[in-house]
């Protein structure tokens, strides 16, 4: 069964843009209800640890210091089959490749500085909440 919770950050790219109060529209827009967030910055520490799973691939040193360049909003969002649909919601990785109407479409600007992040399963959306909030911060 699908999960009704996933994790986001606003990146550093968008944050500097201005686009905080867009994206956080076109969230709630797509039905997605605030369960908790945070307007934070990671440490390159931090970063690293967050995106371990590409410590391999070339572009980490670069991702890791694009999101420990400046503040970020993170959040935690739920709604029914939360994980699915926020991707729905974020478009494709890369924004050439982004569907019209996603956030990615409107505020990425290359496949590095991408404006939003959405956990990939249920399991990490856990992790990741985790990762940023204590239960305490979740409501
Ligand atoms: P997503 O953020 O859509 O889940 P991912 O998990 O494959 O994408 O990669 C994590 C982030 O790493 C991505 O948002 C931006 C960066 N990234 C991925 N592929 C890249 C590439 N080919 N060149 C530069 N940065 C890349
Ligand atoms: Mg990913």
């Amino acid at each position: 069964m699908a999960g009704n919770i996933t994790f986001t950050m606003i990146k550093p790219d968008a944050v500097e843009a201005g686009n905080i109060g867009n994206i956080l529209q076109m969230i709630q827009a797509g039905g997605f209800r605030i369960k908790a967030m945070k307007y934070t910055k990671l440490s390159p520490e931090k970063a690293g640890e967050f995106y371990a799973v590409h410590s391999e691939r070339p572009f980490y040193g670069e991702l890791v210091e694009f999101m420990s360049r400046g503040p970020i909003v993170a959040a935690v969002l739920e709604k029914d089959n939360a994980v699915e649909d926020f991707r729905t919601l974020i478009g494709a990785t890369n924004p050439a490749e982004a569907a019209e109407g996603t956030v990615r479409k409107a505020y990425a600007t290359s496949i590095g500085e991408n404006a939003v992040h959405g956990s990939d399963s249920d399991e990490n959306a856990l992790i990741e909440a985790n990762f940023h909030f204590a239960g305490t911060e979740m409501f």
